[in-house]
């Protein structure tokens, strides 16, 4: 075994987006295009010295051979120790949970989550940082600067580890640890739920049906429900990690995962459905009949979170993406403390919970979590309504109302125009931020404009902005219409239009999301010429 050092030339097209770089399976399979991201984010990080690494990924194509690439170039780094979740294998929660329990000083998910797999797929890698959360912007930034004037590449000649079983391996000096990829986590959810009345209601006969979407969730949620919660074998289902994910677009909303919606529309419903993506770190939470809407089930969470033994101190506080609706935040003020309003995308929850402002966050794009980890967390957010309705004894849907009654219902959508030519898209961003000072004060859907700007944030603990990320059009009444394009797609651009009405009277509370909101689609095709710069119709999904 042997240092080697290759020449390497620049690929340009290497920022990472909203979570880590996202391409198409073959950008990923041209030569040395992987090795030079690796490389630029080694050369970025401080000397790796007595450190430990952590790698793996959600399992889809390419997973095993990026492992293989990653591992011998960890070894010409120098780090002392790399744990790797067996066959390749860790949820992004469960990375997060093992750089923090072993003391690492980060670690590299292969993952494009929600975005389909296979060979013809999206794959992804991203950084994690000490804490456990994906790499602030100062880094990614940091990283993509360096992948542009990469000229060497530096990694050991070595074989291909194998994987497959627990172990320990050498790679010149470092030690290569292939680590069980459910223990770790696992062990942190047991410190949080009461794992006791979990099991009491199944015993009881409740049905839950959780569907992981032949994603990485599957072997996590089979060991701590059908394992030790005591679900029913079955309750999984979909529960095999496969390299395509069985073709089907992992992503738990009720467009992708529409077999669960239809189990829980059946007559024989189980009381309680849920899914998880691709990397198992979103959550979709379905009662019989009856869909939660992600920025409700974050504040359903809020609202009862003193219930659950891990929060009965209390919470810190709470955030929320820009674009997640202000249901939380009506939760917290009532509970009295704070709500943080932060950019779309994990990794500006991390200073928060570091600084112990905040305890719960979640986004609208299907995501929850906590400060027991650093990333969201699909089966921590399944556990946690369970522990809920064990301690309650109410159901999804009746506890979603009580939200509705006290607080109003915030009637929320998505709107998502796939697949725009990127010159379009950016056009519509550009006409729609200059037309801004034409909006304020004006009448639309027969409310002023209160709001009309693009969002910007100041982290309040280091003090670092974030500008453009999303324009806001706010009336008087607190309604919006929010618009950014996505930062994890993979061909063109997708433009993401987001809808929130809040609607006091409980007589309202049951008309059809679509048709409340109707007045706000009419506003963003005002002040956004949506049909126009788009050439389409209607939004390829409606979430
Ligand atoms: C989307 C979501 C965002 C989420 C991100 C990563 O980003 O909107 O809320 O944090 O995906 O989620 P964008 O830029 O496409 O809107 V995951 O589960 O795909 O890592
Ligand atoms: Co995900």
């Amino acid at each position: 075994m042997s240092y080697i050092t290759r020449p390497a030339t620049p690929f340009l097209d290497q920022r990472p987006g909203t979570s880590g770089l996202r391409k198409r399976v073959d950008v990923f399979q041209q030569p040395g295009y992987l090795d030079n991201f690796v490389q630029a984010l080694f050369d970025v990080l401080p000397d790796a010295g007595g450190k430990t690494l952590v790698v793996g990924g959600d399992g889809r194509y390419f997973n095993r051979v990026a492992i293989q690439i990653i591992l011998r170039m960890a070894a010409a780094k120098g780090y002392a120790r790399v744990l790797v979740g067996r066959d390749g294998i860790l949820s992004t929660p469960a990375l997060s949970a093992v750089i923090r329990r072993r003391g690492a000083s980060g670690g590299i998910v292969l993952s494009a989550s929600h975005n389909p797999g296979g060979a013809d797929g999206d794959f992804g890698i991203k950084y994690n940082i000490a804490n456990g959360g994906p790499a602030p912007e100062a880094v990614t930034e940091a990283i993509y600067r360096r992948s542009r004037d990469i000229s060497m590449i530096h990694a050991v000649e070595a074989a291909d580890l194998p994987l497959d079983s627990l172990g320990t391996h050498h790679l010149l000096h470092t030690r290569i640890e292939i680590i069980d990829p459910v223990a770790d986590y696992a062990e942190v959810l047991r410190g949080l739920f009461d794992f006791d009345a979990i099991r009491g209601l199944f015993q009881r006969g409740f049905r839950l049906r959780l569907d992981t979407m032949w994603a990485v969730g599957g072997p996590y949620a089979r060991t701590l429900l059908e394992g030790e919660l005591g679900a029913p074998p079955g309750t999984v289902v979909h529960g095999q990690s496969l390299e395509d994910f069985g073709g089907l677009h992992p992503d738990p909303n009720p467009a992708n995962a529409i077999d669960l919606i239809e189990h829980l529309r059946a007559p024989d419903a189980p009381d309680m459905g849920a899914a998880t993506d691709g990397d198992a770190d979103r959550n979709m939470i379905v009662g019989r009949n009856f869909v939660v809407s992600p920025s409700d089930s974050l504040a359903v969470l809020a609202a009862h979170a003193t219930r659950i033994p891990g929060y009965k101190a209390g919470l810190a506080g709470v955030a929320r993406s820009m674009p997640t609706s202000t249901a939380i935040d009506r939760v917290a003020r009532k509970l009295g403390i704070a709500c943080y309003e932060t950019p779309t995308g994990w990794k500006y929850f991390g200073n928060l919970l570091d600084a112990g402002k905040v305890t719960l966050c979640g986004e609208e794009s299907y995501g929850t979590g906590s400060d027991h980890i650093r990333e969201k967390d699909g089966l921590w957010a399944v556990l946690f309504w369970l522990n809920l309705i064990a301690v309650t004894g109410e159901s999804v849907e009746s506890l979603v109302r009580s939200l509705w009654r006290e607080h109003g219902r915030c009637v929320y959508s998505r709107h998502d125009y796939e697949g725009i030519p990127t010159d379009q898209a950016d056009a519509l961003m550009r006409d729609l931020r200059s037309s801004l000072p034409r909006w304020k004060g004006q009448v639309l859907a027969g409310e002023p404009v209160i709001i009309a700007d693009d969002f910007s944030y100041t982290d309040p603990t280091d003090g670092s902005t974030s500008e453009r990320q999303g324009v806001r059009i706010v009336l008087q009444g607190g309604s919006r219409v929010v618009f950014r394009l996505s930062g994890t797609g993979t061909q063109g651009a997708t433009l993401r239009i987001y809808l929130e009405h809040h609607e006091p009277d409980p007589a309202r509370h049951d008309l059809p999301a679509q048709e409340a909101l109707a007045p706000l689609v009419a506003v963003a095709e005002h002040v956004a010429r949506v049909k126009h710069w788009t050439g389409m119709s209607a939004p390829s999904v409606m979430t």
